[in-house]
């Protein structure tokens, strides 16, 4: 993407909505590099939200007075807000989950155990968050269905070749993470689903590391279904998104029963109500919609562009430091396009988690462990790696911090 014609971002003015990163230990302000675990929350957000509990907190769908009328009112309309941020037709076409990895399982459940047969492909990637790759290798246990990995070459791309010999007539499900939380290679998903569509195998995205720091739009795509969570994307925790394209979802069965999504029961049976709300039983995470809708409007007064276009930057620069180190082993590809604002790597004669300790102690928060890929971490022959992630409000000297920690490791451990 073109950075040239960008207006930069003012991230002093940004910093001063997040007070949590002015918190200090031990007289050190923290560095929060841990963005793909979680981002931080602005102001607008826990505003939006606290107004929400001090004003109009109520239940939704349910009450016909002035309390649950506005608290409907706000739930209904977050779908709706979240359904332009990612260019889908309308609410029918957005539902609220808990989480990526509770929109992944209702797709896996709803649809994969009604349709997947014994001898169907399901197709994953080699770099698949474990919140698809365990839910689609257990629901082909289930049905009998085959699962196959298009593999990850030696600089952390999809080898699209082999990507073209899975999906054939017998792949029934593609399933391909956006960004790799691990890796972070941005994949050519519009091809993945485009291949999919050619031979008829449903296709889901896994849009958890994608929609927090790049413009998505879910008709450009193309998938069937489209997964992200609202606490990596400045907004709350307890809520995601399952987007799903609104013919498949009339289709489909609801993956959770209960109250608010049906539309007639009897005690020998029952129908079920409209999209999305047949897909969201029980209470809904009301306050936390409401969270997400405020998060959509921060991240767009900004834009989704300049907020792209900081994260390569910042990616590209701490790549290039680490690599200037020589004893550091960094994965996924090198910067450019196809890379997100994440950084995986290992020090020689260190491990990941003493690493992240010694972070730490320069109050320097970084991700260590598997990330979730533990098949793809088997793959690169290392039992973990440290991470370091980005966001909006990261700056170089932020990078500095972490790249100077690393000599205390060296002396400490290697
Ligand atoms: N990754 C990390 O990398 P939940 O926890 O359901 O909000 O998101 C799951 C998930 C799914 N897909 C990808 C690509 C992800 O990165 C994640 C979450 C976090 O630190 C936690 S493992």
């Amino acid at each position: 993407m073109s950075q040239q014609n960008l207006e930069p971002l003012d991230i002093g003015a940004i910093r001063e909505e997040f007070p949590i990163l002015e918190r200090e230990f031990d007289g050190q302000q923290v560095v929060y590099l841990d963005n793909a675990a979680t981002t931080q929350t602005p102001d607008p957000v826990v505003d939006a939200m606290s107004d929400y509990y001090r004003r109009y907190n109520s239940n939704v769908h349910r009450g016909i007075h002035h309390l649950s009328q506005e608290a409907s009112i706000a739930y209904e309309e977050a779908h709706d807000r979240v359904a332009e941020f990612i260019g889908a037709e309308g609410r029918e076409e957005v539902i609220f989950t808990k989480n990526t990895t509770e929109a992944e399982n209702l797709v896996a459940y709803s649809w994969g155990l009604a349709e997947l047969e014994p001898g169907d492909r399901v197709v994953l990637t080699e770099m698949e968050h474990h919140a698809s790759l365990v839910t689609w290798q257990q629901i082909a246990h289930q049905t009998g269905a085959d699962v196959e990995y298009i593999r990850v070459d030696e600089r952390g791309r999809l080898d699209m070749d082999h990507a073209r010999e899975l999906i054939d007539d017998d792949a029934a499900v593609v399933s391909a993470v956006h960004v790799s939380n691990t890796l972070g290679t941005v994949n050519p998903v519009a091809e993945l689903t485009a291949l999919a569509d050619e031979h008829d195998a449903l296709s889901v995205i896994d849009g958890a590391q994608a929609v927090p720091n790049r413009p998505v739009d879910v008709g450009e795509i193309d998938a069937d279904f489209y997964a992200f969570s609202g606490h990596k994307m400045a907004g709350p925790t307890g809520i995601g998104v399952l987007y799903g394209k609104q013919e498949l979802l009339e289709e489909m069965d609801p993956y959770l029963y209960g109250g608010g999504m049906i539309r007639k029961v009897t005690f020998d049976d029952s129908t079920w109500g409209e999209l999305p709300w047949k897909f969201e039983p029980g209470t809904p995470p009301i306050a936390e919609a409401v969270g997400l809708a405020a998060a959509v409007d921060w991240l767009e007064e900004i834009g989704m562009e300049r907020i792209q276009a900081h994260e390569e930057e910042l990616a590209r620069y701490a790549y290039e430091q680490l690599d200037a180190e020589g004893d550091v082993e960094i994965y996924g590809p090198e910067p450019g396009p196809d890379r997100g604002g994440l950084v995986s790597f290992n020090v020689e004669g260190v491990h990941a988690h003493d690493l992240a300790s010694i972070m730490n102690d320069h109050t320097v928060a970084v991700r260590a462990g598997d990330h979730c890929t533990q098949p793809l971490h088997d793959k690169l022959g290392v039992p973990a790696s440290t991470r370091a992630s980005f966001y909006v409000y990261n700056t170089r000297e932020e990078i500095d911090k972490l790249v100077a920690a690393l000599d205390d490791a060296r002396q400490l451990f290697a």
